[in-house]
């Protein structure tokens, strides 16, 4: 039955709520019900790593699906069945709200595993669920190289793989004239067929990062069609974030130019002989605006994914930064969390910006180890592990945590530049990727990984700023949030990238 509303009151008080955020990078946890969690910072990324729409709620509330953890230990779950829907705690009832006119909702009460299983399955009834059936082994360029990637270095860094068994060697970001034109820019020399017939020849599968639905002013793109960006209301453009130095806006799906482009680029990915395919930033496509063809924008989000996986054929399609219940059935593997990085945790990040979706090894972790339950409708990809301790602030307890992490999800991929490998560490590395253990849930955070005991509860604080910290924050966002400063900082980052990669 079709609701606009659904209103479930407690049966027993409160005690934790399960917050699942809107796209691959955004907060999902358990909260204690009297914590308040500070708006994120700063503002010019709301609409790139949160859902802008609700940014501003203060209850407890999240995308499609809530649970409560009641004193009882029991846990009620309200998920939506259908693709524009927010859940929230009120006192002692849980409510659950579609955008636009309803849609179905699935209710259950028990044992944890359990409720979230039975959800699960009536989202792979409703939506389908991934056709691939195994999870590839990856070396991705973006952790060590990020965007200074060449035909040059990732031809070096393919050799220096040597024998290890990787099935998959992914292109990251840094290939492409702009965001905006998927063309190969002065880097590759010899375009992308000259490097995927270099990775074939290693016997691994070629595989590519795209970010298709976002466009940047720097592209070609942007300047011959105005009309294929998505507007608000007032013709005014809608923002998408800012990343490489510049704001970033959206492709409306609903224009037919518009997913004839989409699917002549997933065929020329596929003719360059790419058969792993990384889609990010897919969020864009679900952003609020007023479209060509109205219709609720997770709709249109999903109308747009369809036309890309059925261009993109039998290839295997992750999709990242992406809205999680509208990618359902399209894709094969899913980003479940934000980056992991080369640091466990920021306190900037943590106290004075309150963002959880910032890269670091903790958010990515907390976020995915709550997202679990997704496993029986994709691949759950945990993001990269590192083996290297060169450039790494981790400690080995947090990197095995990462590891141990990919294990449970059965998706193992680095990014490491080979040649940061000591003989010890390419050998750890080639163990982990040729081990099939026996994985089984404990609890909330535990696991058994054959033996072995795994508790990922250190990774599950979210840390409370005092007013000092808030109030800093406030500074910094705002400073974060003026694009001449935020120029800035990427330049500085860049020279110290450049330091980094000359050795
Ligand atoms: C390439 C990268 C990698 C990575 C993706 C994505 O919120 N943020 O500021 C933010 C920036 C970049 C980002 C994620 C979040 O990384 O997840 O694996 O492909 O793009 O640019």
């Amino acid at each position: 039955m079709k609701q606009k509303e659904i209103i479930l009151p407690l049966p027993s008080p409160a005690k934790r709520y399960y917050r699942h955020g809107w796209q691959s990078w955004s907060l999902t946890a358990w909260q204690d019900v009297d914590q308040t969690l500070q708006t994120p910072k700063p503002a010019l990324l709301h609409s790139m790593q949160h859902d802008a729409v609700y940014i501003h709620e203060k209850q407890p509330h999240g995308s499609w699906v809530g649970a409560v953890e009641m004193q009882n230990g029991n846990i009620l779950l309200l998920g939506a069945l259908d693709l524009d829907a927010h859940v929230f705690l009120d006192g002692d009832k849980l409510i659950g709200r579609y955008q636009s006119d309803g849609g179905e909702w699935f209710t259950a009460e028990g044992e944890e595993q359990d409720v979230f299983a039975q959800y699960a399955a009536a989202l792979s009834d409703k939506f389908g669920k991934n056709k691939a059936i195994e999870t590839p082994t990856v070396w991705c360029s973006w952790y060590s190289f990020y965007t200074h990637i060449s035909e040059e270095n990732l031809n070096q860094a393919l050799d220096d793989l040597d024998d290890l068994p990787f099935d998959v060697f992914q292109v990251d970001d840094g290939w492409q004239r702009a965001i905006g034109d998927w063309i190969p820019n002065e880097k590759f020399p010899g375009g992308m067929d000259a490097l995927t017939a270099q990775i074939r020849r290693t016997g691994r599968t070629p595989g590519l990062w795209l970010a298709p639905l976002l466009v940047a002013p720097s592209s070609n793109t942007y300047r011959q069609h105005p009309d294929w960006l998505l507007r608000d209301k007032n013709g005014k453009l809608v923002s998408a974030g800012f990343n490489w130095k510049e704001p970033l806006y959206a492709l409306d799906t609903t224009h037919p130019d518009v997913l004839e482009w989409l699917s002549a680029l997933m065929h020329q990915v596929r003719a360059w002989g790419f058969d792993y395919v990384k889609l990010d930033f897919l969020y864009a496509g679900a952003l609020a605006g007023k479209r060509h063809n109205d219709m609720p924008r997770e709709q249109a989000y999903r109308q747009g994914l369809a036309t890309i996986r059925e261009a993109l054929g039998n290839a295997y399609f992750l999709t990242c930064g992406a809205p999680i219940i509208p990618s359902l059935g399209l894709c094969d593997g899913m980003r479940v969390g934000p980056d992991v990085a080369a640091h466990w945790a920021s306190e900037r990040d943590d106290l004075l910006l309150a963002n959880f979706a910032i890269p670091s090894t903790r958010n990515a972790i907390r976020t995915t180890v709550n997202r679990l339950w997704l496993s029986p409708l994709v691949h759950t990809d945990p993001d990269v592990t590192y083996f290297a301790s060169e450039k790494n602030t981790m400690t080995t307890e947090q990197e095995k945590l990462l590891q141990d992490l990919a294990q449970v999800c059965n998706y193992k991929a680095t990014s490491d530049k080979p040649n940061w490998w000591t003989a010890t560490e390419r050998e750890k590395l080639r163990s982990f990727l040729t081990t099939a253990p026996k994985v089984e849930r404990k609890t909330r955070y535990t696991f058994t990984i054959d033996k072995k005991e795994v508790d990922f509860s250190s990774a599950m604080e979210l840390s409370q700023a005092t007013l000092f910290q808030r109030l800093l924050g406030v500074f910094l966002s705002w400073a974060g949030s003026q694009p001449f400063i935020l120029r800035t900082l990427n330049k500085l980052d860049e020279r110290e990238l450049k330091e980094k990669l000359t050795d």
